[in-house]
């Protein structure tokens, strides 16, 4: 008999929103419950994808303009679809993923002033309908998030070296997306403390996905 498909979940939101701590504990969670999860991140997610990542996130801030940095950011997610996302859903596995498509909408359609619009078109072209069954958008006061991108050890990216009002534009950008969404989407208060967050993350995914 064939497994049943299993779901895609999105964490998404601004730089130090806390996206990959709460999947690390989304992930463990989900494991406890017997379902075999795998995690994974944007850009990124496959060895070519990990490439592209590097020539994303290294260099000048202005190394590549929007559109160029949309193309790159949709390139290397049509491949992680259909190298590890799709074969993993098929083979009945769940797949927890640090930004995906939205990112694109928000930070390239929003803050980079190519539109969301034209963004959602281009990852249509690319995805057709493909969707996460559920997107987590952790929403963050933009300085309280390079507070934390800050006193971290590791190094910034291209995209933590912009200014302040780019990643206001960021937020109201994600913000929008759920509004817009409320059925795929769930809005976030990423300014709780970990746990709290972590509840509120695990109580939505349980009512929306029936994980019991
Ligand atoms: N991008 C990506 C695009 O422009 N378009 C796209 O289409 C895509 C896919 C990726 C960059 O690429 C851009 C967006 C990004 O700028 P990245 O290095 O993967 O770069 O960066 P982020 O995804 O932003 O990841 P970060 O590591 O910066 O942030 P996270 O994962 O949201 O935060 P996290 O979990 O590492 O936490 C940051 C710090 O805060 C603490 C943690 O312990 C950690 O020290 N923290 C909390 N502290 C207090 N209270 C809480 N509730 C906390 N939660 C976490």
């Amino acid at each position: 008999m064939n497994k049943a498909r299993g779901r895609f979940i999105t964490v998404e939101g601004g730089e130090g929103a806390g996206k990959t701590t709460q999947i690390q504990l989304l992930a463990e969670w989900l494991e406890g419950k017997g379902l075999e999860v795998v995690r994974t991140r944007e850009p990124g997610g496959t060895r070519g994808a990990e490439i592209i990542r590097e020539l994303l996130l290294t260099g000048d801030a202005d190394r590549w303009p929007p559109m160029a940095e949309a193309l790159l950011m949709t390139a290397a997610r049509t491949d992680h679809v259909s190298r590890v996302i799709e074969p993993a859903l098929r083979a009945g596995k769940w797949v927890v993923c640090d930004r995906f498509s939205d990112s694109t909408r928000a930070y390239q359609g929003g803050a980079g002033n190519l539109g969301r619009d034209a963004m959602t078109d281009l990852q249509k072209i690319a995805l057709g309908d493909f969707q996460p069954d559920l997107t987590f958008i952790l929403d963050l006061d933009v300085a309280a998030g390079a507070a934390r991108v800050d006193a971290r050890a590791d190094g910034k990216t291209r995209f933590d070296a912009r200014d302040a009002s780019f990643h206001q534009a960021v937020r109201e950008a994600f913000l929008a997306i759920a509004r817009e969404e409320p059925d795929r989407c769930a809005l976030i208060d990423a300014g709780q403390p970990l746990d709290a967050v972590q509840q509120t993350i695990r109580r939505t995914a349980d009512s929306r996905l029936t994980i019991g």
